[in-house]
């Protein structure tokens, strides 16, 4: 449903609020109330009870849950809205909204605080009441280091300014913003709306673009091998066309950061893998190394990109950031998409620079000796010990068997073929041995594939899925999450059976354990040479059961374990069945693994350090 406001019933500010966020085509507000957001909630419902908008309250058990739903819709939609009460609400929130500050996520959050008449009670006679701070700013200050616009707003006549404001600034830069909004005003008289939201685009300096262009098409143009890296930005500015366009016109073959996994399908043929430094697939590092030229388009410089590399050199060029680096050539103020679009034109006119990319292989004695063979190995999923002769199908699951039988799972559930390959699922990767399992899946179709690999707040993808599956309820999402950062959002997966969701979360339980904390800080554990530190111990649970705490018999849930491939068969060939009552709601799948197990992407910190 489209919101028609009726222009003639008179305007107050959540009436305002509400509008608002109808017209950036937002639908749901995740979030936990407090009695200073009971006006704005009321508004609501009387404008969702008289049709006049289609946004829905999702109530969370969580702030972290609701932020990170909204951070999830915002992902797939384009911006999205999280509300919550002062104080203990916000400073809750806080962490998602560092979160989508640094990974360039669009939120409004709105934090509903006392009235006015409070504050006056605490200037003249120190009256504290619930949730406040004696520091009147504390709220406001602590979100101005994470937002690119936070208000406060007191003042009912001028709150449709402020908000305007806000939320251009939100849509401009991409980051989140933040609105304070006083109890007693969200029902004060107001202008109506005027015109619609209207960003300032973020411009180049021409001569500037002009000048990174020529450095950029002249080391292209001479160089024997350069390899392509799309990174975040094209996600977030959808830029993905532009990015395709000029992939296609080169020839030239392509990797992406984690975090911009799947910006373009990954059957794409001159696609060449993630490129995570030592943590790439083996093939793809060395592919990436023997390019002579690597070029980031919109790749961001993160520890979990350039996993253990720090090497940005001459034989790099990067445009991010609203700027581009050629070699040590520095170009600011030249936008991302300019400069792609840039680019085209000055390389397309050749014929594809690199036809079929033979003469990289070459380069890489040892390595796959065609891009055929290469791509071939990409997709190619370790034997199962299932398979193996004299091993019964009780052999025991390791991250690298389980995502390899994943892989081939979502393999066998994509139809067609590229270009117009599709696929069912999508994959919500949180941090950890979860991200560097899921980081190889073979994902057929864009934007299939969502972690929040810059930040990195463990259990974001309990939360984060709520939102992703409400804005693509098309899909269902399989989630990859550690134990560890489970036990951080699990009663998330509350909202999942509330709204009936069919996510299946696979918890990796490897025996209640921080992996990678330990790997981090001392991997010779892995090695068999020390103890496990005291403090990357969990407390341990039953995972499988809270499918009793979360579920009932109207919103169902179901809970499972496996410790087997045959298990894991068993359980995969449930969720491929429609029919099959599990999948009337969610499913968590408790995935025993061994303690001393890691994936292989991670294994150079023990080959480097034990
Ligand atoms: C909110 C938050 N707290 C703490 C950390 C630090 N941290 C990073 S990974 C990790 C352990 C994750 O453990 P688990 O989910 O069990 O996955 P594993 O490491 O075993 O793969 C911790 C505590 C973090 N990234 N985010």
């Amino acid at each position: 449903m489209t919101a028609e406001p009726s222009w003639n019933h008179p305007w107050n500010v959540a009436r305002y609020l509400i509008h608002r966020l109808g017209e950036l085509g937002i639908e749901r507000l995740f979030g936990v109330p407090g009695n200073h957001l009971g006006p704005f909630l009321e508004v609501l419902a009387e404008e969702r009870a008289a049709g006049r908008t289609a946004l829905a309250w999702i109530g969370t058990p969580t702030e972290i849950g609701a932020g990170s739903a909204a951070d999830g819709a915002a992902r797939v939609h384009g911006v999205g809205a999280v509300a919550v009460t002062y104080g203990v609400g916000a400073f809750s929130l806080l962490n998602t909204i560092g979160g989508a500050y640094v990974e360039q996520i669009s939120l409004i959050a709105v934090n509903a605080s006392p009235p006015y008449e409070q504050w006056l009670n605490l200037r003249s006679i120190g009256l504290l009441t619930s949730h406040m701070s004696p520091r009147f700013e504390s709220n406001l200050e602590v979100y101005r280091q994470v937002t690119a616009d936070a208000q406060t707003v007191s003042n009912a006549r001028l709150a449709p300014r402020q908000i305007d404001g806000a939320l251009a600034a939100c849509l401009a830069e991409r980051r989140p913003v933040y609105l304070e909004i006083t109890e007693d005003v969200w029902k004060g008289a107001c202008a109506a709306p005027e015109g619609e939201i209207t960003p300032e685009p973020r411009g180049s300096s021409a001569k500037l673009l002009a000048a990174a262009l020529q450095a950029a098409s002249g080391r292209i143009a001479a160089a024997e091998r350069p390899i392509l890296w799309g990174g975040e930005e094209i996600d977030r500015q959808r830029l993905a066309d532009a990015f395709q366009a000029l992939v296609e016109a080169t020839g030239l073959p392509f990797c992406t950061t984690i975090g911009a996994k799947s910006i373009l399908s990954e059957l794409h043929p001159q696609f060449h893998g993630v490129y995570n430094g030592k943590a790439s697939l083996p093939e793809v590092r060395r592919m990436f190394r023997a390019a002579d030229l690597r070029i980031g388009l919109g790749s961001w410089s993160t520890s979990k990109n350039l996993g253990g590399d720090v090497d940005l050199g001459e034989d790099w060029i990067v445009a991010a950031h609203e700027g581009v680096t050629v070699g040590s050539q520095f170009f600011p103020k030249v936008q991302l998409g300019d400069f792609l679009r840039g680019l085209l034109e000055a390389l397309a006119p050749r014929p594809a620079l690199r036809a079929a990319g033979a003469d990289y292989y070459a380069e890489d004695p040892g390595g796959a000796e065609s891009r055929e063979q290469f791509l071939t190995s990409l997709s190619a999923a370790p034997e199962s010990p299932a398979a193996e002769p004299g091993l019964p199908g009780k052999a025991a699951l390791t991250y690298d068997t389980l995502f390899a039988r994943i892989n081939r799972f979502l393999e066998d559930a994509t139809e067609g073929t590229w270009p117009t390959a599709t696929n069912p699922y999508t994959v919500v990767s949180d941090a950890a041995f979860a991200l560097l399992g899921s980081q190889n899946l073979r994902m057929a179709e864009r934007r299939s594939f969502y972690a929040q690999n810059a930040w990195l707040a463990i259990g974001w993808s309990v939360g984060a899925v709520s939102g992703i599956k409400e804005a693509r309820p098309a899909k269902r999402p399989l989630v990859f999450v550690g134990d560890g950062s489970f036990q951080e959002t699990c009663q998330e997966m509350s909202t999942h059976t509330r709204l009936r969701h069919d996510t299946v979360v696979f918890v990796l339980h490897n025996q209640d354990f921080y992996g990678i904390e330990q790997m981090l800080v001392h991997p010779c554990f892995y090695a068999g040479q020390e103890d496990p530190a005291f403090y990357n111990h969990l407390h341990p649970w039953s995972y499988a059961r809270l499918a009793e705490v979360f579920g009932s018999q109207a919103t169902p849930m179901t809970g499972l374990k496996v410790a087997s491939l045959a298990d894991l068969d068993e359980i995969l060939s449930v969720i491929a069945d429609p029919g099959h009552p599990a999948n009337r709601g969610p499913i968590l799948v408790q995935v025993e693994l061994d303690r001393k197990d890691y994936p292989a992407a991670i294994g150079y910190a023990v080959r480097d350090n034990c």
